[in-house]
């Protein structure tokens, strides 16, 4: 559409587009808005969607084998909600005119990302603790400010999303407490999954402000409400506190409080490998990927059964006009 609009017009669009975003009014699928934001947030919702569904596969693992049936009945909610999640955010960039078929297909394709976080394994049961506590932790700090994102239907499902993400995490941490609270090969196992989850739990954020593609437009058009360094301080200073209650350790040596900052500085990421698995090659991305095209050709009956029922549907809707 845009490119029949004379120059002109277009700077006076954008500029009223700007000047509702700066008056915090909420833009909704039908408003004018430039392509460019509309392409961005399809990216960002795309990429946050499959999050959620990749980021099944992980916990799904452990179902069968958590300790107690309590444990396994809230696991097993735990993950449909994840499920349920990617829906809510297939939904936001229907409304953005991509469908759900086009962002599946480029997730297989390989084309659209999600987050790193999914491609590292969960080997024990501390591992399930350790997810739930900081990799749904981190996603709350996120997705807390992402409640005021600008795009209506994304704020909606943000608002929603984030009070099932706060059960999830108490429900990751009170395994850790359970754990610290038991024998010594217990807290040994609860230790070791902070160790391995803390530092790309912190790579969740993204790159420093610095290096972001996407902040500085993502901010001005209030796509995003804070910038990923922001947010990356925000979750380590909740979660010192959480962690020196139970008596865990941050695996970071440079990790210190700093009275003029009131805030905790902390050590560098290991930017290397968030560029390799954000590349596809961690030690799960093959089979991350592989599991959901396998499960997703093995859903097709479904798919057609659905789309032969809409159609007899509207034979008959058909006829009855007729
Ligand atoms: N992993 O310019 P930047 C959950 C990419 S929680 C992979 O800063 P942006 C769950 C980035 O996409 C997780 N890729 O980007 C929890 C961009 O690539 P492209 C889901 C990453 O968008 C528990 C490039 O690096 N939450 O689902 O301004 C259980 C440059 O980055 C990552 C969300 O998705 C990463 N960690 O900021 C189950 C929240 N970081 O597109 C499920 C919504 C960066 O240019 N998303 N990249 O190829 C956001 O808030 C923002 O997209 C980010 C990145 C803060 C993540």
């Amino acid at each position: 559409m845009s490119q029949d609009v004379p120059q002109a017009e277009l700077d006076e669009l954008e500029a009223q587009f700007q000047a509702r975003i700066d008056a915090e009014e909420k833009i909704e699928p039908k408003d004018w808005m430039p392509e460019a934001y509309r392409k961005n947030l399809v990216r960002q919702i795309s990429q946050h969607a499959h999050s959620e569904v990749i980021g099944m596969q992980p916990e799904g693992n452990w179902i069968t084998r958590a300790p107690t049936l309590h444990r396994k009945c809230i696991l097993l909610a735990k993950v449909q909600d994840e499920g349920g999640h990617g829906l809510y955010l297939y939904s936001a960039t229907e409304t953005l005119g991509t469908s759900r078929e086009e962002l599946v297909q480029a997730l297989h394709d390989g084309v659209a990302k999600y987050a790193s976080i999914f491609n590292y394994p969960a080997l024990t049961w501390a591992d399930i603790g350790a997810i739930g506590w900081l990799v749904d932790g981190a996603a709350i700090v996120n997705q807390v400010s992402l409640q005021r994102t600008s795009y209506g239907p994304y704020s909606r499902g943000m608002i929603r999303i984030c009070k099932e993400e706060s059960f999830h995490q108490r429900q990751g941490y009170h395994i850790m407490m359970t754990l610290m609270q038991g024998s010594e090969e217990q807290r040994a196992m609860a230790q070791d999954a902070l160790d391995r989850f803390w530092w790309p739990s912190m790579m969740m954020f993204g790159p420093h402000d610095a290096e972001s593609a996407h902040s500085a437009r993502s901010m001005k058009w209030k796509i995003k409400r804070q910038s990923n360094d922001e947010l990356r301080q925000k979750f380590v200073d909740q979660s010192v506190a959480q962690a020196e209650e139970i008596g865990l350790k941050i695996p970071d040596p440079e990790l210190k409080w700093n009275e003029e900052r009131g805030h905790y500085d902390f050590g560098e990421i290991d930017w290397e490998e968030f560029s390799r698995v954000v590349s596809g090659n961690g030690p799960c991305n093959r089979q991350r990927l592989q599991h959901h095209i396998r499960v997703h050709e093995e859903g097709q009956w479904v798919r057609d059964a659905i789309a032969a029922h809409e159609e007899k549907k509207r034979q008959r809707a058909g006829k009855a006009a007729a």
